[in-house]
């Protein structure tokens, strides 16, 4: 009886055990997916078509358009309240400019926009009923978001919205620093705009926050609880880092550095040294088209995107130097798109800098973008890895090469540059394994 009841015991008591260990690891799974919050765990799922979008246009566009002297006008400028207010009912805006915007956005080969719904003016370009400062209410007499959404839908652009949160004409907007109930109500604010534009424009993309002053902490401005609110809404929207938390992406300004790998980015640029309506800067001052096309390089070699953008004038017509420079940008982007759209792998680490151009890269494949034709043949020195193939990106022509030691030769090329759009030329290179070129700074390289 005993031996019996030993015997079963000796038998059954591993398996409870095992299986108690069992259930623990798949609880243990659980706990650990558990501590990445939602967000978290489905980010690579929502920004799939952000990162293989890697080109958008951005839109600053209020009533400091009509003064013409950058965003920051009313705080530059110290123009006291009452009169920047005018601004209001004097703005007159064209039928449906955000059309023009979104069918020029197109064309260069950009797949999303981003829009400032709100400034650091205060002044809401959408029917809101948080404030009538609003373009409904004055000037253009229309909600200019839900043109601005229709415009994007009919020309399949990705939507995004920018907000300041900082905000030169709410009573409480700077009062919230110092005094608890004003800060209370500011929150109410801006809690209930950010409410109005994830309920009322359907399906949205991109929230765009910006200047985060006066309040100097997530807590203070309840970010989190914000932007539990705006995933609510719109479960698959990617957010930016300037509510003070990291979130999606991060957003370099003016420059264009690669952020630690892993880390999304975008680099936001302006396209004139202003983001707002800037009819002062002379054409040299607009980034040309070939700079725009580096800008385009460089993220793509970084993993990151670009946001370049475009300060309409007060009417909202595209200013003509913008228009001038994005049609090549498209044009070219429609012959030599591969090296950019999709899954382009960071460069550093296989490539050092050449004196001709640049590099894109995608697995195995490498794209030099030749800016500077040298004539019939190209030589890159200190490749450590075999080339298979090269041809032209555009026509598929093959090249022939030569690879010798530490000395790769294409070879039968073109006397000149043979893209006409931008004079930049796109070689398609498919290497052995993942390229490796080490020069060094010396002729030799020392260990
Ligand atoms: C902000 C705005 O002030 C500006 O008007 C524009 O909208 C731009 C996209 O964003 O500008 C900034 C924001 C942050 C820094 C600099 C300028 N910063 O962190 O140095």
């Amino acid at each position: 009886m005993y031996t019996y009841l030993f015997a079963m015991i000796w038998l059954i008591f591993p398996a409870i055990v095992q299986r108690q260990k069992h259930t623990q690891t798949t609880k243990e799974i659980e706990m650990a997916k558990k501590k990445l919050t939602k967000a978290e765990q489905d980010r690579a799922q929502r920004m799939q078509w952000w990162h293989d979008a890697r080109f958008g246009m951005f839109i600053h566009w209020g009533l400091y358009s009509q003064l013409g002297r950058h965003e920051w006008v009313m705080n530059r400028e110290r123009i006291p309240l009452k009169e920047y207010e005018q601004l209001a009912d004097s703005w007159q805006v064209k039928p449906r400019p955000a059309r023009e915007w979104a069918r020029l956005a197109k064309k260069a080969g950009m797949k999303y926009m981003v829009m400032t719904t709100k400034h650091h003016e205060g002044f809401c370009l959408w029917d809101s009923q948080m404030t009538d400062y609003n373009a409904a209410q004055h000037g253009p007499k229309r909600d200019l978001v839900r043109e601005y959404v229709d415009a994007c839908r009919e020309f399949d652009l990705k939507i995004g919205f920018y907000y300041s949160l900082m905000d030169w004409h709410h009573p409480d907007g700077a009062r919230c620093a110092k005094d608890e109930k004003a800060r209370r109500r500011f929150l109410d604010f801006t809690q209930g705009c950010v409410r109005e534009l994830n309920s009322n424009y359907g399906k949205i993309d991109i929230m765009w926050y910006d200047v985060s002053w006066p309040l100097s902490s997530p807590e203070a401005w309840e970010s989190r609880k914000m932007n539990r609110m705006v995933r609510r809404l719109q479960p698959d929207i990617i957010i930016n880092n300037r509510s003070q938390l990291p979130e999606d992406f991060g957003t370099p300004e003016e420059h264009i550095r690669a952020e630690d790998a892993g880390r999304a980015w975008e680099a936001c640029m302006t396209f004139n040294g202003s983001w707002g309506y800037m009819p002062y800067a002379p054409a040299e001052e607009w980034h040309p088209t070939r700079k725009v096309l580096d800008m385009v390089r460089q993220v793509s070699s970084g993993g990151g995107n670009l946001l370049l953008n475009i300060g309409p004038a007060p009417d909202g017509s595209v200013p003509p130097e913008a228009t001038e420079r994005l049609i090549p940008v498209g044009k070219w982007l429609a012959k030599y798109g591969e090296a950019v759209y999709g899954q382009t792998d960071r460069t550093d680490g296989c490539f050092e800098w050449g004196p001709l151009g640049q590099w894109t890269r995608k697995g195995k494949t490498a794209y030099l973008w030749v800016s500077r034709w040298p004539g019939e043949e190209i030589v890159l020195g200190g490749f450590r890895t075999k080339l298979r193939s090269a041809k032209f990106l555009d026509n598929g022509q093959a090249i022939k090469f030569e690879q010798k030691g530490q000395q790769l030769k294409l070879q039968g090329l073109p006397k000149k540059n043979p893209d006409r759009v931008a004079q930049i030329a796109v070689i398609e290179m498919e290497f052995a394994s993942v390229p490796k070129q080490q020069l060094g700074a010396g002729c030799v390289l020392l260990k």
